[in-house]
């Protein structure tokens, strides 16, 4: 038996951390690049793995500490046998008072190992075992060039005919080149794209004895929560044997946005567990291993609890299957991934949200004699102003009147969250399917502004090239039918927003005048809320407020 002790990592340049999790406890197994702990600076999480199997006999730090590279983590206990295996590669052992004189010093290693951790790398990443030979669909790039990337996150996402796979990246680093495109057929191996990894491997392998050593301990790579390659070298280099398996996903998976470290991320997957529905307890409202199984238990505990949950689960009725072809000629067609995800949320936010729609219209005569006295300039410019752009100024100046619509009902159910940016979302119909990109800062822009980003958000969307990043943040969405037509609908709340405004086509009406009927150009609008947030009140006064800054847009400027 021997008693190793771990210690902090490469940092990746960071100088302090936190430790904000500890995740085994003591007399715990422990295997291989099991995680110990996750340490978070300013910019990220990281698991620390073992780098020994054994058992963990203590932590040497506690939840809370600040540790920088090199500060003893914790002592495993690991066999003789595996000691016996592996003396040649003996590392710090405290019970151990004879170390042999290694043929590098230490302090020889402990350089060699901050200058591979220092040297940036380009990483080939491939496409992993996706289980067969088959071609398959590139149906979204998850990424762009320039984007920092954890490993673990998406970097594109196939699509066969039985399900959806995530292809995660097997390092962090910087995406310098993206080798795939959207439509693209890859098989297990193909390329993906090219990182820039700063010291994400410990590169040099040291001599057996050179690992004699703290340093050499000390220099495991944060980012083995997955397994990785060796590369011997600075040269571009391929993940020969890529291991890291893709993510096969149900829709409502996507968690990019969610505060949680790749453990807790691994333990969500194989709970089949939506992060975004999981409150955090941790620091700053990370995700912690214990609120998922919290949240499975009470998911368990509800759903047998329903009355109406035998048989279906979820408590829903189902609606029966029915073989349309007694009726007449049909075909199956399968639903794009949007189309599914649109699905999963419609359905989410109308079986949690109480809904009410409200209606009004707006006297947009003199908005549009104004936005079509623009059009000169606007092609000067090369820039379209539609009605959509004084909706979206107009609805971030009520957000800013109102900020009861720029809240969020918290996880814990017993807070909300007041929100001090303006962004609003904007519905596009797309080929592929419903898509919200977000216009941010939407109170700080003027109508030329917002109407470039509506230009470029809608030409992203319809072209299926918005990022993650696109459709992130938003406070309220703006969902307009007016090029196409109809009276007015009902809009479903896209939550957790609680607030989202349906438009409809405008129409020259007869208005009272008080003397006489005028005719004048009226926009209907249609203003859904989550009734758990907002009022009636706080929505007459929403929409008020909106009616009134439609219908003369000088209240904008003030
Ligand atoms: N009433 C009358 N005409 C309107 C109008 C309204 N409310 N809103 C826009 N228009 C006119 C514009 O003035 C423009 O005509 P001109 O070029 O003659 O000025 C034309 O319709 C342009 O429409 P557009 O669709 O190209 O551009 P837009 O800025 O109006 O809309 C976008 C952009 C992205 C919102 C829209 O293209 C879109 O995708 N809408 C669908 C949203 C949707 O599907 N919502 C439902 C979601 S829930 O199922």
């Amino acid at each position: 038996m021997a008693i190793k002790i771990v210690t902090v990592p490469d940092l990746g340049g960071a100088q302090s951390v936190d430790v904000i999790e500890l995740n085994v406890a003591p007399g715990d197994t422990v295997e291989l690049e099991d995680s110990l702990i996750v340490l978070e600076s300013d910019k990220a999480t990281m698991d620390v793995p073992s780098p020994h199997a054994g058992t963990l006999v203590q932590y040497l730090v506690a939840d809370g500490d600040t540790v920088k590279v090199g500060d003893s983590i914790a002592e495993i206990e690991i066999s003789a046998e595996v000691t016996n295996n592996t003396e040649t590669e003996s590392v710090s052992e405290i019970k151990n008072e004879q170390i042999t004189e290694p043929a590098v010093s230490a302090t020889q290693v402990a350089d060699a190992a901050i200058a591979a951790a220092t040297s940036a790398l380009e990483q080939l990443i491939v496409v992993p075992d996706i289980g067969s030979d088959d071609e398959i669909d590139v149906i979204e790039i998850s990424v762009a060039i320039g984007d920092q990337i954890e490993e673990g996150d998406t970097l594109i996402v196939l699509e066969s005919d039985k399900a959806t796979m995530d292809v995660p990246s097997s390092h962090a680093g910087t995406v310098i080149d993206i080798l795939a495109a959207e439509g693209d057929k890859l098989r297990t191996g193909s390329q993906v794209a090219i990182l820039q990894v700063a010291g994400a491997e410990i590169v040099n392998e040291p001599e057996p004895e050179a690992k004699a050593s703290v340093a050499a301990e000390s220099a495991v790579p944060i980012v083995a929560s997955m397994p990785s390659t060796k590369t011997g070298s600075t040269d571009l280099t391929t993940s020969k044997n890529p291991s890291v398996p893709p993510v096969i996903r149900t829709e409502d998976s996507a968690t990019s946005s969610v505060y949680a470290g790749p453990a807790v991320r691994m333990l969500a997957r194989e709970l089949g567990v939506d992060l975004d529905n999981v409150s955090g307890k941790g620091p700053r409202g990370r995700i912690q291993k214990d609120d998922v199984n919290a949240y499975v238990k009470s998911a368990l505990n509800n759903s047998s609890s329903s009355p109406a949950s035998a048989g279906t689960g979820s408590g829903i009725p189902v609606v029966p299957a029915i073989d349309f072809s007694q009726f007449g000629e049909i075909e199956a067609v399968k639903l794009s991934k949007i189309q599914k995800l649109t699905a999963n949320n419609m359905q989410r936010n109308w079986l949690n949200v109480p809904h009410v729609t409200q209606f009004d219209d707006a006297d947009i005569t003199e908005l549009e004699d104004f936005r079509k006295s623009l059009k000169a300039e606007g092609e000067k410019r090369g820039i379209r102003v539609t009605p959509v752009a004084f909706l979206v100024k107009a609805i971030a100046a009520s957000l800013h009147a109102n900020p009861e619509f720029n809240r969020s009902l918290a996880g814990d159910g017993d807070h909300y969250i007041q929100k001090h940016y303006i962004n609003v979302g904007m519905a596009v119909d797309t080929p592929r399917g419903l898509v919200v990109p977000v216009i941010k800062g939407a109170n700080q822009k003027g109508i030329w502004e917002i109407s470039e980003d509506i230009m470029s958000l809608a030409g992203l969307a319809r072209d299926g090239k918005l990022k993650p990043s696109d459709m992130q943040g938003g406070c309220f969405t703006l969902s307009s039918l007016g090029a196409i037509g109809g009276t007015g609908f009902t809009p479903i709340v896209n939550s957790p927003e609680v607030g989202i405004l349906g438009v409809s086509k405008s129409q020259i009406k007869p208005i009272w005048s008080g003397t006489e009927f005028v005719p004048r150009l009226m926009l209907p609008l249609c203003l859904s809320y989550d009734h758990r947030v907002i009022n009636g009140g706080d929505a007459g006064r929403f929409m008020t407020h909106l009616v009134k800054h439609l219908s003369d847009i000088r209240y904008l400027a003030l």
